[in-house]
């Protein structure tokens, strides 16, 4: 009899595997976990004899892999309520932006703010996440914007894994800091404080914001080409308020995501499918900014471009502390099917974090993230606005949600 530390029994499993029945749906499952890995998963009737450590009898309910939010914010000084107000009153998120608000007040508190102010700010805006069943959150920097604070930022983002597993990206060129010399500011960034983060093991994933109010394709061109030259893999906000070529330019370092995309042209659809890019939707900034330009999602999935949901969360355009509402906003606004959200979430986020080998889907070999819901059918992650569901969680075998 094979000994192991868990055994998940009279559960029903969504594995999220793709190519077979909807959901990768196995029926009266049993889910076995040895070294923090999933290692044996199937039928109950096709189960060899296990000798587990500790046992859970799930009544029947719906196992799915841990939900994976691949786009936040979370680690911010602040809160930008009063240029919400402003919005509410007529401004829009461009004229904030260019008359010294938005990025730029974000940077000036988490500047302010102690590394312990970061971590415990971030880690009360966390604890929704894991609530919900999130098991690996990606966290940016982007609101330092010198080498210190980018360090900072990066570090609390660090410090935070342990229910969760954290993937960190490196932000630099979010916004040019105020009173400072644009081209000296993206050298700054390109030849000392993305080196000098990279050297301290403090980035998984370079990102920059490619938009009219923020860099050039050139700029993040640079950066790019310094990002392949440490090793490190690419990603982009590209194409949020404006067309700027973002899908396509991010598919031509062979980015791991395109995020946003409401204004990609089909030129960029095409490359980021030949380049395996992943689109990366975001309904809480296109909610929130109250947008009416949707992302071309029929194009994408025709195009066979995977598409994942996330949060975004933000303090300036994508305040949302939950991934199930994007999942839910995502269907409501932009007309995904609650399996290709919950696939959003699970197995196409893992890929759009280059986690795909280890995690998003319930296979053995995969780490053991899962979640447990009560819930009827898998469809209604995607249904519900709000709402507590989930059961238990654990990461790597261990328990998370008890
Ligand atoms: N992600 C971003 O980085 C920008 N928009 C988005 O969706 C700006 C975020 C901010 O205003 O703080
Ligand atoms: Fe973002």
């Amino acid at each position: 009899m094979t000994r192991i530390d868990l055994l998940l029994s009279d559960c029903r499993a969504a594995t999220m595997v793709a190519g077979g029945a909807p959901y990768g749906v196995i029926e009266d499952a049993v889910i076995a976990v040895k070294d923090g890995a999933i290692l044996w998963i199937g039928p109950a009737s096709e189960a060899p004899e296990f000798r587990p450590v500790s046992a859970a009898r799930l009544d029947g309910r719906w196992v799915t892999p841990g939900l994976i939010d691949c786009h936040t914010h979370l680690v911010f000084g602040g809160d930008r309520t009063a240029e919400f107000e402003a919005r509410l009153g007529g401004a829009t998120y461009e004229e904030i932006a260019l008359a010294g608000g938005g990025i730029r007040s974000s940077v000036t508190a988490t500047r302010a703010a102690s590394e312990a102010d970061l971590i415990r700010a971030a880690r009360r805006r966390l604890a929704s996440f894991i609530a919900e069943g999130v098991t690996t959150i990606e966290i940016k920097s982007g609101y330092g914007l010198d080498l210190e604070t980018e360090l900072k930022m990066l570090r609390a983002a660090r410090y935070l894994d342990g229910d969760v597993r954290v993937v960190t990206s490196f932000l630099g060129l979010h916004a040019v800091p105020k009173d400072q010399d644009r081209d000296a500011y993206v050298a700054m960034i390109i030849d000392e404080a993305l080196p000098a983060a990279h050297a301290a093991g403090l980035v998984d994933i370079v990102d920059a914001y490619l938009e009219s109010i923020a860099f050039t394709p050139a700029e993040v061109s640079r950066l790019f080409d310094k990002a392949r030259s440490l090793g490190l893999p690419v990603r982009l906000h590209a194409d949020q308020l404006s067309d700027g070529g973002g899908a396509a330019l991010a598919a031509s370092y062979g980015a791991l995501s395109a995020d946003h995309l409401e204004f990609t042209a089909q030129a960029g659809v095409e490359a980021m499918a030949r380049a395996g890019t992943v689109a990366v939707l975001l309904p809480g900034a296109f909610v929130a900014l109250a947008e009416t330009r949707e992302p071309p999602v029929a194009a994408l999935r025709a195009a066979g471009v995977p598409m994942a949901v996330a949060s975004d969360c933000n303090p300036g355009t994508s305040p949302l502390l939950s991934l199930r509402a994007a999942m839910m906003l995502a269907c409501s606004q932009f007309r995904l099917t609650p399996e290709e959200a919950l696939a959003g979430t699970t197995r196409v986020a893992a890929q759009a974090l280059g986690l795909a080998a280890r995690a998003g889907t319930l296979e053995a070999g995969k780490a053991a993230d899962l979640a447990a819901w009560d819930i009827e059918r898998p469809a209604e992650l995607s249904y519900w606005l709000g709402g507590d569901l989930l059961h238990r969680s654990w990461r790597g075998g261990v328990p998370v949600v008890a």
